[in-house]
């Protein structure tokens, strides 16, 4: 029987377009998974998305759609990234699945009938915009609300609270006795801001909003969305659901890998749901920094998000993993940049492994016609290039084991180093002009041919779709690159055939690639900024002293439709607009030439401010204003008004 292994990816929530931050972990996971596969293992890899929550439910408001319909046209999106990124997970969850809705309700059940969840009563100073609670302690320093500085008013909830205190010993022997935690040196920073502290029971249920899963016995209250995510480990199994029948062959998970952001919820929270359900624990939590972009976490509401597809456009997707591989070690952030993904990919990839493979096979080509001959003659050098690759694959194989990636790749590269400084040691090139020298020519390039299959075998599961074509080109077969054949030498045919092909990395113009991504990513950025709310960038909105009913009954707002329209001669912002007002008509001046061509408005009904004094504005007569709204381009949009509605109508 082969040995299981079970990996996961975090569900990404699909609240925006996914980035290269998703693409690290779902990349590393990938390439984790295809090592396991390759060495023999029946591997499940699982991914997906966590659709439910408030902010799922208001973007989804936001696009006047239904919150379904919002997350499965951006569940699209990911999908479409994974298969373009190469993706091999065998399983995606939505959490919106009917399987999964349904376990979760019976593992919110089963919690209840044990007694770790109990109903209590949430109270505390809460934030009506943002629907949180918040702790005086979380408060900012005008005791307002900490994310978006309103004031905030005490209230209480009934909700259900999950007992954390029975599981804390049990957890932090985990975190500090065991290998749970990857890297273990995170540890003491859980251990002393959560566990020590005392672990507080934790809020399980919302009823502020519906877009979750709803408590089967109890309606009104949602499950709280961690609980219901993190129940997908198992869920997607078929734990608790008749959709899947893994459970019993997958569970425990060998590896969980997710950022650091989430770090607490998988290291301490799912642990103790796992603790009350009485099932095994994972076996392993891997956790990685941040790709950052200018020293920020990259992410949507930042706006500073590298788009995975017109990367790999550009460069081959294989490249885009490697890099951003190469790039994170475990635990640490890594700061993304153009110039460094370019150096690197020219450097490692054209100049490194590229240049090895098709020197190689030219030189195949031109000594031999592509054939090796079968006489040899060997030198002591040989055996230690031999000896550096199979160093590598048994470090290689330490390394993955220990989800290593970066430290993988860095051993692998060592070999690929060795295999070119073995071209300059033993100077192929002269002896192809001596005839006598051919045995030993032979030797040579059959032991690089030989290296490279070694090592292309070691990148394959990072560079699914490069190291195929490599295979073809230096003659080895499929059985040539199993897992076991990698630990030796001499396993291409004597006479193998090389076949010369395309160039695998071309060297890219560092110059001239960073001023057009450069300009890329401006452009993002600055599309990403226009379409988030003010609330979203972090603006805070200072409004207006109060007014009185009394005070907003003093302005009569009418729809009005245009009847005609043109610019004010003399000035470059003026439009001049005539308005059927329902009163015998009227003319209104309006400074949104620079956004509105005259004949965009005609026909149109829009806001009229009917009783504001009248105004002359570049000499022309303006008998009241008409409504529009600032756009966050620095720009200005007019408030059209529905067609069915009469002109005249007052509007309150
Ligand atoms: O947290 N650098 O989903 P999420 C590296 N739904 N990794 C990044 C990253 C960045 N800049 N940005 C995102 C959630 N990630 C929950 C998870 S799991 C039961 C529920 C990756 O869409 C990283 O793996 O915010 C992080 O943990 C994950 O995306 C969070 O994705």
């Amino acid at each position: 029987m082969p040995e299981k292994f079970y990996i996961t990816t975090p569900i990404y929530y699909p609240s925006g377009n996914p980035h290269i931050g998703h693409c690290y972990t779902t990349v590393a996971c990938d390439s984790i998974a295809r090592f396991k596969r390759m060495q023999g293992c029946d591997v499940m890899f699982l991914t997906g998305t966590d659709e439910h929550g408030l902010k799922i439910e208001q973007k989804a408001a936001e696009k006047g759609v239904t919150p379904k319909e919002f997350v499965d046209e951006v569940v699209e999106k990911f999908k479409s990234l994974w298969k373009y990124m190469n993706i091999s997970y065998d399983r995606y969850i939505r959490t919106t699945d009917d399987y999964h809705v349904e376990a979760v309700q019976r593992i919110f059940k089963a919690l209840y009938d044990k007694g770790y969840i109990y109903k209590g009563e949430y109270s505390g100073k809460y934030c009506t915009p943002c629907e949180s609670f918040w702790t005086d302690s979380q408060l900012d320093e005008n005791g307002c609300c900490p994310e978006c500085h309103r004031p905030v008013a005490f209230a209480r909830e009934e909700a259900y609270f999950f007992k954390m205190s029975p599981f804390a010993d049990r957890i932090e022997k985990l975190l500090t006795e065991t290998d749970y935690l990857r890297p273990k040196t995170r540890a003491a920073e859980l251990v002393n801001n959560f566990i020590k502290p005392g672990l507080e029971d934790l809020c399980v249920s919302r009823t502020t909003f519906k877009w979750g899963v709803p408590v089967s016995f109890d309606e009104g209250h949602v499950v709280y969305v961690w609980i219901d995510a993190l129940s997908n480990y198992i869920t997607a199994l078929g734990y608790e659901n008749d959709a899947h029948d893994d459970f019993a062959k997958y569970w425990p998970a060998d590896v969980h890998m997710v950022a650091k952001d989430i770090m607490r919820f998988h290291a301490i929270i799912w642990p103790a749901i796992l603790m009350a359900l009485d099932l095994p624990l994972p076996k392993h939590l891997a956790v990685h920094g941040w790709i950052t972009f200018n020293g920020e976490k990259m992410s949507k509401s930042l706006g500073n998000v590298v788009d995975p597809f017109v990367l790999g456009e550009r460069y081959g997707c294989d490249a885009i993993r490697y890099h951003i591989l190469r790039e994170m070690a475990l635990g640490a952030d890594s700061s993304f940049s153009n110039e460094i993904m370019i150096n690197r990919i020219n450097s490692d990839l054209a100049n490194g492994f590229g240049n090895l493979v098709s020197r190689t096979v030219a030189m195949a080509d031109k000594y031999f016609g592509g054939t090796l001959p079968t006489e040899r003659e060997t030198a002591d050098i040989d055996d230690d290039f031999r000896a550096v690759v199979l160093g590598a694959f048994a470090n290689v194989e330490q390394a993955m084991n220990e989800t290593k990636i970066k430290q993988a790749l860095e051993e692998i590269f060592k070999a690929v180093d060795r295999a070119n400084k073995y071209i300059d040691e033993t100077e192929p090139w002269k002896l192809g002009k001596d005839e006598t020298k051919k045995p030993r020519l032979a030797a040579v390039l059959y032991n690089l041919l030989d290296g490279i299959r070694i090592v292309s075998a070691l990148l394959s599961p990072f560079m699914p779709e490069t190291m195929p074509k490599v295979w073809e080109q230096i003659g080895a077969s499929e059985t040539d690159v199993e897992y076991a054949k990698l630990s030796e030498f001499g396993v291409l045919p004597a006479d193998v055939t090389v076949h010369k092909g395309e160039i695998l990395f071309p060297r890219i113009d560092v110059e001239k690639e960073i001023e057009e991504l450069n300009s890329i990513i401006q452009k993002n950025m600055e599309s990403a900024k226009a379409n988030l709310s003010a609330e979203e960038k972090g603006e805070v909105i200072e409004l207006a002293p109060e007014i009185t009913i009394d005070d907003f009954a003093k302005v009569e707002i009418r729809v009005a439709k245009v009847t005609a329209c043109e610019k004010v001669k003399k000035s470059k912002k003026l439009l001049c607009l005539q308005l059927d007002d329902g009163m015998g008509g009227r003319q209104v001046v309006s400074g949104i030439a620079q956004y509105y061509a005259p004949e965009d408005l005609i026909g149109r009904k829009v806001q009229l401010i009917a009783n504001l004094k009248p105004c002359k504005l570049c000499g022309v007569d303006s008998f009241g204003m008409i409504c529009a709204a600032d756009t966050s381009d620095g720009g200005c949009k007019v408030i059209f008004v529905d067609d069915s509605i009469p002109v005249g109508a007052k509007i309150r």
